[in-house]
């Protein structure tokens, strides 16, 4: 079912199910090359969510701040290959949509165990914010918060499912967003945890 949050931003919910153990076979297969690490945030503190990318560039985030980088700083070589069913997931994800031609240079692996979360934030790291950030949820539910443009906007909470697939595009790409802490349930599809994956066009035009 497909469900417009706001202009530019739809949920399609359950889109990914059924593809969704070949996806965690990616994921786990990625993560044998690029292991999942906790980045430091701008405020000295430690990310919840463990992370890791594929593709052309990774997000990565040290003293230094928050950037894409074409190789991994913890081994040194470049991101492992996007595998084809990942960006063919999120250019079939975003032409459901409404968005055409997305073709992502990122797909950044976000890991939550139970009590990890995301503060609330604005991606703005890509130098491109005219296409859209795919996001696919799997393993256990999120709260996912929803604000506005200002840091201070209320938050909506949405629910997000294994399978469920975001395309966050038009006036909603620059909205503050955070996820729950994730609560303990019952092992979703064999995980005790989530996973997001969310890829992005970092520098090409859209
Ligand atoms: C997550 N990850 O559930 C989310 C999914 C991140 C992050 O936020 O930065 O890794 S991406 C959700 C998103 C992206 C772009 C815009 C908006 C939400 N939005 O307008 O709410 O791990
Ligand atoms: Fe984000």
């Amino acid at each position: 079912e497909q469900l417009v949050l706001s202009p530019g931003a739809v949920l399609l919910g359950g889109f990914a199910r059924a593809e969704a153990q070949v996806l965690l076979q990616a994921v786990e297969s990625i993560s044998q090359k690029a292991p999942f690490r906790h980045y430091r945030t701008a405020g000295g503190g430690v990310m919840a969510a463990g992370m890791t990318a594929c593709g052309p560039y990774g997000w990565v985030s040290d003293g230094q701040g928050y950037r894409y980088m074409q190789t991994d700083p913890l081994t040194g070589q470049p991101w492992p290959a996007m595998p084809a069913l990942f960006a063919d997931m999120a250019g079939r994800a975003a032409r459901a949509a409404g968005y055409e031609g997305f073709v992502p240079q990122c797909g950044l692996v976000n890991r939550y165990a139970v009590g990890a979360g995301m503060g609330l934030h604005q991606d703005r790291d890509e130098r491109t914010m005219q296409a859209p950030v795919v996001s696919v949820s799997l393993g256990l539910s999120a709260l996912f918060l929803w604000g506005g443009a200002l840091r201070g906007s209320p938050c909506r909470k949405v629910p997000l499912h294994h399978g469920d697939v975001v395309v966050w595009g038009g006036p909603s790409r620059c909205h503050f967003h955070g996820v729950a802490p994730i609560r303990a349930a019952p092992a979703v599809a064999g995980l005790d945890c989530r996973y997001n994956l969310t890829f992005r066009v970092v520098d090409r035009p859209f």
